[in-house]
């Protein structure tokens, strides 16, 4: 019943979510800390959270990010719900204590929180940041369109006005920039990038700016494989995995391919629920099962990079 849903199993307004971190840094003083990484075009701070057990130096890390496009209300809830899980089931769960025990986490909640406002406030099916152009009326960048991988060749527009617009140059963007510069600086402890959309239960690798073959394509198909089987026998639901390219569409700019290209050799975009019935608006009763089955293939992966 909707009464007794958790914090977790409801979508979370922006300040509700900059109060959420204040409080888990609060109450995990020897397992978070919290990173300003750099602050949005309206000047919002993108904090992330690096949750890490025993401070080791030169630890192998994983990013996580969520909320990259405004509409995409799972991502940011899936985000809170990972610390979460983390942090009450390091200790007694066997896959996230190895995990914990030997890499840090990084977690994004929200990389677009101009957009993730504006989707609360003004429009519930905004896409892009709010970024304001100098040769058009129209606003906001697609952030998955404005990194440096293939940037703005076919599968993205270079008009301000389309829901794909790339930006007027790579890294244009401040959010973009942030999480390009955080990357670049951590590019040697971090093995592994998720980052998370939604919908249409995929997992997807590189590359998505060309319909050309990862080096390693054939160990990330495995990795993918096995986790969308581990999705499939825990919750019976189905997700599809592959190259971006060749899986959804033609899509240069993206994050994980741009990661991917900085180094980062285990770069996943993960599309959480559903395949469309609700799409964008999927209930908040559907929370805890598309964040819990994204936690196993998050859980699979990072298992299976911990074994490289
Ligand atoms: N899908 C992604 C998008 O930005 C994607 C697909 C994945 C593009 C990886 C590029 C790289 O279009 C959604 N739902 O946003
Ligand atoms: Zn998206």
């Amino acid at each position: 019943p909707r009464s007794s849903a958790t914090f977790y199993e409801r979508y979370q307004t922006l300040e509700d979510i900059y109060d959420w971190t204040n409080r888990t840094l609060q109450n995990n003083p020897s397992k978070v800390t919290v990173i300003l990484i750099g602050s949005s075009y309206e000047k919002r701070p993108l904090y992330a959270l690096k949750l890490s057990i025993n401070n080791r130096p030169n630890k192998k890390a994983i990013w996580i990010d969520c909320g990259i496009h405004a509409r995409e209300w799972i991502s940011p809830a899936f985000c809170l719900w990972f610390v979460y899980y983390s942090l009450s089931f390091y200790g007694q769960n066997q896959d996230i204590t190895n995990i914990l025990n030997n890499m840090d986490v990084y977690v994004l909640p929200v990389m677009n929180p101009d957009g993730y406002h504006y989707t609360w406030t003004t429009n519930r099916m905004w896409r892009k940041n709010r970024s304001v152009s100098k040769t058009s009326p129209c606003i906001g960048v697609d952030l998955n369109r404005n990194f440096d991988a293939n940037w703005c060749t076919e599968g993205a527009s270079s008009e301000p006005c389309s829901e794909i617009y790339c930006g007027a140059f790579p890294e244009s963007e401040p959010e973009a920039q942030a999480v390009a510069n955080f990357l670049r600086e951590h590019k040697d402890s971090v093995l592994l990038y998720l980052s998370i959309h939604s919908y249409s239960q995929m997992l997807l690798f590189p590359y998505s700016c060309t319909l050309e073959e990862a080096e390693n394509h054939k160990e990330l198909l495995e990795m993918a494989k096995e986790a969308a089987q581990s999705i499939r026998r825990h919750y019976r639901n189905p997700y599809k995995y592959g190259a971006g390219a060749r899986t959804i569409y033609l899509a240069p700019g993206g994050s994980d391919d741009w990661a991917y290209i900085l180094g980062i050799k285990y770069s996943f975009t993960f599309e959480l629920q559903d395949r469309g019935r609700y799409g964008f608006l999927l209930p908040p009763s559907e929370i805890s099962k598309a964040c819990n089955e994204a936690l196993i293939a998050v859980k699979t992966i990072a298992l299976k990079v911990l074994e490289k």
